[in-house]
């Protein structure tokens, strides 16, 4: 398949020929003004007006994809765009390997592609949703800038998404893209799709545990479609990877700022009480920790799956970088030791690889976070302070998979329910913890000017120094 150039000027940009498609861009120019009403209603409050300094799509090329400019968020122009390939595609997971990858859905693989396509598509509007009212308590104009450029970016995934299902799925497709500006992150009658878009994110540091954890999952996730024997979704998840890159950045890097502030006012206070310097203390930091990365770690799916091996055989989704890590992408004869409660104890066992091909991703996803966590632990020892973060175990706090409905402790141990309860609140973020995040966290304005809790950043983005007035009236 052939991809026509960028087309910046059409009511939508893109380069996937809406021009020549009359029938998907009428689909679309209609669904346009809905999405748009659910932007005004459920996007970043009260910011419309203002000029924010983003980064715009504007290309497909590596590097040069990006264009900076103020713009007012609802003038953004969400445009749909797959990375080209040089060569014809070929399926490189499952059975079908070396077979040609395929430009239509086939008939077989209809409903799981387009069950795959919504549940990514209903992440994107839900973590807008979820992050709505974080503007209002910005802890300086750089991070307001950048949680708005996660929350345009994350329109832009949904019309990814949109695109694959008005031009690949007829009127089930249709229908899909409605329901998706239907359902509301945390409704309890219409909710998103997955548990951890329906969790409140209502202060920063939730904020950047989400992009952290959540988007890293998107990562995981997207980078399994891009190794997609349905090309047109390999190649938009292959571009949405170039935009997720930032999200995880904004993560990490707030994650280490809040971190190195910590170690600050921990070694300013006579008893290291970061509370009373007004700083987030090292405990509230690991139960934000704890909370996120369970969450997260349910996005997967569960440990043992028959959906799963059903998409890995088809070859709708693949291993992360199955073509570079992977000589066997039929993985027919491999086994996975999985360890899971049985009569009260924990035990291991060996299934077939493709039933446990969550867990395989599960497991590089955990290997990422870890490397993310071991980077702030090296911070706090440069730092001089004694205090340590670390992730809890994949058992602890699930709610998907076969470790929900047991209970364990944040290393791992089985425990009981009530033992679990006890402890809640010392182990996960708190409805007080909330309270005392949300009071510390009052709007800063003033270019250049931090909140107090947070270090600084090392520089200013988009070829701007971090005194730029990256959001203004
Ligand atoms: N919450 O066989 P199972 C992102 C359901 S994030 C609620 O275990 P499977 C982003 C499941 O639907 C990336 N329900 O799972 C990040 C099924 O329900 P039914 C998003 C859940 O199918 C930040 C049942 O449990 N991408 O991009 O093997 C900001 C048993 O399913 C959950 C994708 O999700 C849960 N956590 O795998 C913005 C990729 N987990 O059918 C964006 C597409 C499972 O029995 N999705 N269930 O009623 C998939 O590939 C798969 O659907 C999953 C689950 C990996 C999610």
């Amino acid at each position: 398949m052939s991809v026509p150039s960028v087309d910046l000027n059409a009511t939508i940009p893109n380069n996937v020929g809406l021009a020549d498609d009359p029938k998907v861009r009428r689909a679309l120019e209609h669904w346009q003004p809905r999405y748009l009403e659910w932007w005004r209603d459920m996007g970043p409050t009260d910011f419309s007006e203002r000029e924010v300094y983003l980064r715009t799509a504007v290309s497909v090329e590596p590097g040069g994809w990006a264009h900076w400019d103020r713009v007012r968020m609802p003038d953004y122009r969400w445009g749909v765009f797959l990375t080209p390939h040089a060569q014809a595609a070929t399926i490189h997971v499952g059975d079908e390997t070396g077979a040609p990858a395929w430009d239509e859905v086939p008939g077989e693989h209809r409903g799981a592609l387009r069950r795959i396509i919504v549940t990514q598509a209903d992440t994107e509007p839900a973590s807008v949703e979820q992050q709505r009212l974080l503007g209002h308590m910005a802890p300086s104009l750089y991070d307001m800038r950048n949680l708005f450029q996660v929350n345009v970016e994350e329109g832009r995934h949904l019309w990814a998404m949109v695109y694959l299902l008005h031009k690949y799925f007829g009127k089930d497709g249709r229908e899909e893209a409605e329901a998706l500006l239907e359902r509301r992150s945390g409704d309890p009658d219409h909710p998103r799709i997955l548990g951890a878009f329906n969790q409140p994110c209502d202060h920063w540091l939730s904020f950047f545990c989400f992009t952290m954890f959540a988007d890293r999952d998107g990562k995981f996730q997207l980078a399994a479609l891009r190794e997609s024997a349905f090309d047109p979704l390999a190649r938009s998840c292959e571009f949405m990877l170039t935009e997720e890159a930032f999200h995880l950045f904004v993560g990490e890097t707030g994650m280490e700022r809040i971190i190195r502030r910590a170690a600050e006012l921990e070694a300013l206070d006579p008893d290291g009480d970061v509370r009373r310097q007004g700083g987030i203390d090292f405990g509230t930091l690991q139960r934000a920790i704890n909370y996120w990365f369970s969450y997260c770690l349910d996005l997967f799916g569960s440990e043992l799956s028959n959906n799963a091996a059903g998409y890995f055989g088809a070859g709708l989704k693949g291993r992360f970088k199955e073509a570079e890590r992977y000589a066997d992408h039929r993985a027919l004869a491999q086994h996975y030791t999985l360890v899971s409660v049985e009569r009260d104890r924990l035990v291991e066992r060996e299934v077939p690889l493709r039933s446990a091909i969550n867990e395989v991703l599960r497991d590089d996803y955990i290997a990422d976070c870890e490397r993310a966590v071991r980077k702030w632990n090296h911070l706090l020892t440069e730092l001089g302070s004694p205090q340590r973060l670390r992730l809890p175990n994949r058992r602890f706090h699930r709610h998907q998979g076969l470790h929900a409905g047991h209970s364990f402790d944040p290393a791992g141990h089985l425990i009981t329910a009530a033992q679990f309860e006890a402890r809640r609140d010392e182990w996960l973020l708190s409805a007080a913890d909330n309270r005392y995040l949300r009071a510390i966290m009052t709007p800063v304005r003033e270019p250049g000017k931090m909140a107090h809790w947070i270090a600084p950043p090392r520089r200013g983005i988009g070829g701007q120094d971090l005194d730029f007035a990256y959001v203004r009236d």
